[in-house]
């Protein structure tokens, strides 16, 4: 089991896809894009790699906010392995001290400020960095999270990948196979639909859309050689559906069009998609919403 943790916008998700072989978890530019712990399983001949991909830990002005932190705290137990993404560009903020913290309350960083060794800190966006900045971000970070256990990553090009396959490989206890060779994802088919339909409405929308759209699958019908899905964009006012749904409906068509691709593809089917947008003010301090969402 090897558990992501990091601050949102660092490469987690993007991670745990290249690990897999396919995207099982949505990744975008906007924090919150994860909002499930969601598990992608890579399984080769060599071995099996149970990866727990976490909502990014972040300073939580809403009641989902505060529920996607605990969901990311939560997962972080029992795991084998803990890889710690951080946007290796940067220097540390504040928000990273709030993850070390929380890794000393689990015990993966000790007492004396060192991290337990099957922790692994990956440095990531290094295409991003100047050459010259490298070591002093390298210091500050392998500092901070009192490990010299580094990997410098570029992760859209894959570089260093492989090199930090082997490493968590090394880290891996000896087991029989958790699940089933052939499984990526312990997610219900139906979840990730939506989470792809999210998906592309984060990608192509801005500004405030972005974190206040939520996706549920209303209807799904299985024929014989074609599925039907119903989808729900959900968001929280009448302008944010406008923004949605676009100049003459282009907005909605297009996210209809680009996620059904991609939904087809994970089905091996083919999909008719149907998007509807609804307005429920407020659904994210709305426990009961957030449950009906499957969040809670
Ligand atoms: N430039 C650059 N962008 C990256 C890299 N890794 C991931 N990204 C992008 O960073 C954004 C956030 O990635 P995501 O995996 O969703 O981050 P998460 O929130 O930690 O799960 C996406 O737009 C990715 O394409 C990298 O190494 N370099
Ligand atoms: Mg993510």
């Amino acid at each position: 089991m090897v558990a992501l943790v990091g601050q949102p916008n660092t490469g987690k998700s993007t991670l745990t896809n290249l690990l897999v072989g396919q995207k099982v978890s949505i990744v975008s530019d906007k924090a919150q894009t994860t909002r499930h712990r969601v598990l992608g399983i890579a399984t080769t001949d060599a071995y099996q790699m149970v990866i727990i991909d976490t909502p990014g830990v972040h300073k939580a002005h809403t009641h989902l906010g505060k529920v996607l932190n605990e969901t990311a705290q939560g997962s972080l137990e029992g795991a084998d392995v803990l890889i710690v993404m951080v946007d290796g560009s940067r220097k540390p903020d504040k928000n990273e001290e709030a993850i070390v913290g929380l890794l000393k309350l689990q015990g993966w960083i000790g007492a004396d400020g060192k991290a337990r060794p099957n922790v692994i800190l990956c440095m990531n966006k290094m295409d991003l960095l100047k050459a010259v900045d490298v070591q002093d971000n390298f210091q500050a970070y392998s500092k901070l999270y009192g490990t010299d256990q580094v990997m410098m990553t570029t992760l859209p090009r894959g570089r260093n990948v492989d090199k930090l396959v082997n490493m968590i490989i090394g880290l891996l206890p000896v087991g029989p196979l958790l699940y089933p060779e052939d499984e990526v994802t312990d997610q219900p088919m139906r979840r990730l639909a939506a989470e792809l339909v999210r998906e592309k409405a984060l990608r192509l929308t801005r500004q405030e859309i972005p974190h206040a759209v939520a996706a549920i699958v209303d209807d799904w019908v299985d024929d014989a050689n074609l599925t039907k899905i119903l989808i729900s964009l959900v968001v929280e006012k009448e302008g944010q559906k406008a923004v949605l749904i676009g100049k003459r409906g282009e907005m909605i068509k297009k996210i209809g069009t680009e996620a059904r691709g991609e939904i087809e593809a994970v089905l091996d089917r083919r999909v008719f998609l149907e998007l509807f947008v609804k307005v429920r003010p407020d659904w994210r301090q709305n426990p009961r919403m957030l449950k009906e969402l499957d969040y809670i």
